[in-house]
């Protein structure tokens, strides 16, 4: 009887090792060390000329889109915009933001952008984070919440400061500065 509890209690020991093992291994795999990544691009946005990157995609009827009043509410934009590594528009691409700006503020000049950025060169290359957060455009400095990620933004969580640094009717050039826990 003894001699059986014995036994008994060794392969539960031996099974809870093994399944230790397992999930540490999973862990492993799935989860890197979590690391703070703080990095600095430049969105380039144009919203006019051939092929622009920035598209009114939807609008409320009777709403009129023009260069006076680009975002009126309920207007929804689609971009695949090129982020750099300086302000200039002509220094390295990093990688594209692609995602939807919905306007909406009825009141004030609110947009909520769903946007992913996929890196395309750099140390992140082929790694993506998304944002989904409140953007309120007349502020001169905005924070936007940074919500998760792939490759080596798994789990990202974070936030990035913004703003414009260049514009005119049909271009623009925002900072970003991005703060970023993630697993890779
Ligand atoms: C990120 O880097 C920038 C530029 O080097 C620096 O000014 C800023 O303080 C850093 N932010 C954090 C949270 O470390
Ligand atoms: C915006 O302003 C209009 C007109 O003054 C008002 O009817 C509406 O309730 C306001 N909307 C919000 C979200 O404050
Ligand atoms: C940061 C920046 O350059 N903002 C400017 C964008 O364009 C408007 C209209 O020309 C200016 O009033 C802003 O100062």
């Amino acid at each position: 009887m003894n001699n059986v509890n014995h036994l008994l209690i060794l392969i539960l020991l031996m099974l809870l090792f093994v399944l230790t093992l397992v999930s540490q291994g999973h862990a492993q795999h799935y989860f890197g060390k979590e690391k703070v990544a703080n990095i600095t691009f430049y969105n380039q946005g144009k919203v006019a000329g051939d092929n622009p990157p920035i598209v009114l995609a939807a609008k409320p009827e009777g709403t009129t889109v023009s260069a006076t009043s680009l975002i009126p509410f309920g207007s929804v934009y689609v971009l695949d915009t090129p982020f750099t590594e300086r302000q200039d528009p002509n220094s390295k691409v990093l990688g594209q933001v692609q995602g939807l700006v919905v306007s909406a503020g009825q009141n004030d000049s609110v947009l909520v952008p769903l946007l992913v950025f996929g890196f395309t060169d750099g140390p992140f290359k082929g790694s993506s984070f998304s944002v989904l957060s409140r953007d309120p455009i007349m502020e001169a400095e905005r924070e936007l919440a940074i919500v998760g990620g792939t490759g080596k933004f798994r789990l990202a969580r974070g936030f990035a400061y913004i703003r414009t640094v260049a514009n005119t009717t049909s271009d623009f050039t925002d900072e970003y500065n991005a703060i970023i826990f993630h697993h890779e």
